[in-house]
């Protein structure tokens, strides 16, 4: 089974768990998840998940002792094979900035580096622990003057396409960094190299690997996994 079609009978399970809004609409949302009666349960979701989220809160630091052990920490993409960064491989960075450019991956390590030991959740139902070390994206924004009147963030990949779009807050929060180390070791090829996002404050599938584009928007766009029904806020 290709993992669109695991994360489907995942979803469906989902809907069956809302009971009533399940019943009435499961016939005819399968492939427009958004709209109707779900669509506006997912929209007041939303706001009401973002009007929870605190913007200082942090995710607690693990133990060295719950680090998952190497290799039994699991590895997810969508292509069928482990993607590969394209020769000359580089971060663009644009949208609602005064100052749009390409990063090499050096050029990103030169910027102030963020370490922390937290907790991963993915919505298949696992969560493993591991280190991460990158800049913040905060600081990434500092760099190329993000306007803070960009309510959103867009990621990009070279894995056949894999996108998610953020809130600004939760982007922005201090736990949000542009992973290129984990566990002490340059980013591996099936984590996500060489550069992912991670955070402590989103659910697995938004947090993009195989990183080629971030731009600050005015609107949000989809995602992967969104637009085929996960909720868009997904936080932790
Ligand atoms: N490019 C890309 N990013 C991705 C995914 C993916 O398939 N492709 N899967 C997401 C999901 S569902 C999870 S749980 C995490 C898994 O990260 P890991 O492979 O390092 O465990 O990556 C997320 N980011
Ligand atoms: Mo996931």
């Amino acid at each position: 089974m290709s993992e669109f079609e695991t994360r489907s009978r995942l979803l469906t399970r989902r809907r069956v768990l809302l009971g009533a809004a399940a019943l009435t609409t499961s016939a005819c949302d399968s492939s427009r998840p958004r709209e109707g009666f779900l669509g506006v349960m997912e929209r007041f979701n939303q706001h009401a998940q973002a009007a929870l989220f605190h913007p200082g809160r942090l995710a607690p630091e693990e133990g060295v002792e719950q680090l998952t052990p190497p290799g039994d920490f699991p590895t997810y993409f969508i292509s069928d094979t482990v993607p590969v960064a394209p020769a000359g491989w580089r971060l663009e960075v644009g949208g609602s900035v005064s100052r749009p450019r390409a990063f090499t991956l050096e050029e990103l390590q030169q910027l102030p580096r963020t370490d922390y030991r937290i907790r991963h959740h993915c919505v298949e139902g696992w969560s493993a622990v591991a280190s991460w070390h990158g800049v913040r994206l905060s600081d990434l924004a500092r760099a190329v003057g993000a306007d803070p009147r960009a309510g959103f963030v867009e990621f990009r990949s070279f894995d056949s396409g894999y996108f998610s779009s953020w809130d600004a807050a939760s982007a922005l929060h201090p736990q949000t960094v542009l992973a290129y180390g984990m566990n002490g070791q340059p980013l591996a090829p099936g984590h996500g190299a060489p550069l992912r996002l991670y955070a402590g404050v989103k659910l697995g599938y938004k947090m993009v690997k195989y990183l080629t584009q971030v731009s600050f928007l005015p609107e949000a766009t989809g995602g992967t996994w969104e637009d085929r029904g996960y909720e868009w806020f997904a936080g932790v």
